[in-house]
């Protein structure tokens, strides 16, 4: 394997919407249409056939000796959060390729083996996520995108059509289940376990899935000075209240894997000398118990309305995504664990906390998940690491464990 090819490569996509504090492709950017223009001239320069669907997925795909057998699927994402991090995706595109060109190598396969790179996968731009994924398994479809606004109010039916993609063949993009063997994933854990338990490879087991509530408080702007403030409706006061009231209510269901986090506050005006008439927050709820992330919910419902009726600020909640956490297929997590055993390395079975576009391929094929670690957990950010040795290995487990399902 040609780690100085991966190294490089994992370089050359990280000047791609590479700034001051981070690297940012959003969903639908211009950034993520030339990482995925990249990755798919290095899949040409493999010898790979070339396709995007119509949803801007890309797909690469190595024959087999049977063109008619089911395919096996890997692939991740190139989109980033904002001032992200090199690998979070970029090692499941990297790997998978690195993978594909060891298969090739060893000669012909009997399968198929496809490389996706998924269009936006991360719910940074629109509070929904994995949308690549979500259209190619028929888990979503543009009927429902005028909803989805991001947060400069452009709609994702807008942005799909500006970007040059035609709403009407968005459902030609849909996989046939019967199609497909296998799904595998390749990717960094985004968490500290790996690395704190030295453990080389993680099996995922269950993925966490996300409800994420926007919510709305209207105060009453008002001149900071002269308002006393007994006589306020102070949004931000209320929004604060609501911060800790997610904190404490997650750390409550925190022992059943169930998170909670307010990633967004916009307030309006905004300015020194008014009090706060209205708080835009984003809050999302993550976790692998359906049974803990409904009470979560349930608690923080009830919380907000206390806060309203006591701040005298209306409050209302609108729920942006509510998906159930996914369970992955066993029989490609045993694949799995007999090519970290046959490769001699330590492995967890594991939940992955963070959402990944295998939470959707496992709705239509037996999928599967491998972390590899990432220093400190840390992700969504530019300190974003993982290890040569530790992707190397990564890409090691997943080349055998397509070579399993696609020999
Ligand atoms: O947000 C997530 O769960 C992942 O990074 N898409
Ligand atoms: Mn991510
Ligand atoms: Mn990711």
């Amino acid at each position: 394997m040609d780690t100085n090819w991966i190294i490089n490569t994992i370089g050359q996509l990280a000047n791609i919407g590479d700034g001051e504090r981070g690297i940012t492709r959003l969903a639908f950017s211009d950034e993520e249409r030339r990482a995925k223009e990249y990755a798919a001239e290095l899949m040409r320069q493999a010898g790979l056939s070339v396709r995007f669907d119509a949803i801007g997925n890309v797909i690469g795909r190595l024959e087999g000796t049977d063109s008619t057998a089911k395919v096996v699927l890997t692939g991740s994402h190139l989109d980033t959060p904002p001032d992200g991090g090199k690998y979070d995706g970029v090692v499941g595109v990297v790997g998978g390729l690195a993978a594909i060109k060891e298969l090739m190598a060893r000669g012909p396969l009997t399968l198929p083996v496809e490389l996706v790179v998924f269009t936006a996968e991360e719910s940074s731009r629109f509070g929904y996520a994995t949308i690549g994924s979500k259209v190619m398994t028929g888990l979503t479809n543009a009927s429902s995108w005028n909803r989805v606004k991001d947060q400069t109010g452009l709609t994702l039916k807008q942005i799909v059509k500006d970007s040059g993609l035609n709403l009407a063949e968005i459902k030609g993009a849909v996989r046939n289940r019967d199609a497909i063997q296998a799904f595998v994933e390749l990717h960094i854990e985004g968490g500290p376990y790996l690395e704190r338990y030295r453990h080389s490879i993680g099996i995922v087991e269950a993925i966490a899935a996300p409800t994420r509530l926007r919510i709305l408080i209207e105060g009453q702007a008002a001149h900071s000075g002269s308002t006393p403030m007994d006589e306020r409706k102070d949004a931000l006061v209320s929004a604060a209240m609501i911060v800790l009231a997610v904190q404490d209510i997650a750390m409550e269901h925190a022992h059943q894997g169930t998170v909670g986090t307010v990633g967004i506050m916009r307030v309006y005006p905004n300015a020194m000398n008014v009090v706060p008439g209205r708080v835009e927050m984003g809050v999302d709820i993550r976790g692998v118990d359906h049974a803990s992330i409904i009470d979560t919910i349930q608690d923080l419902k009830d919380a907000i309305s206390t806060i309203a009726d006591g701040q005298d600020t209306p409050i209302s909640i609108d729920v942006l995504a509510s998906e159930k956490p996914v369970k992955l297929d066993d029989s490609i997590a045993l694949t799995v664990e007999g090519v970290c055993n046959d490769l001699g390395l330590k492995y967890s079975r594991m939940p992955s906390r963070a959402g990944h576009d295998t939470m959707n391929m496992a709705k239509i094929a037996p999928a599967g998940l491998i972390f590899i670690p990432c220093h400190k957990g840390i992700s969504h950010n530019i300190e974003e690491y993982a290890a040569p040795e530790d992707i190397v290995n990564g890409i090691n487990v997943l080349t055998e464990t397509l070579y399993k399902l696609a020999k």
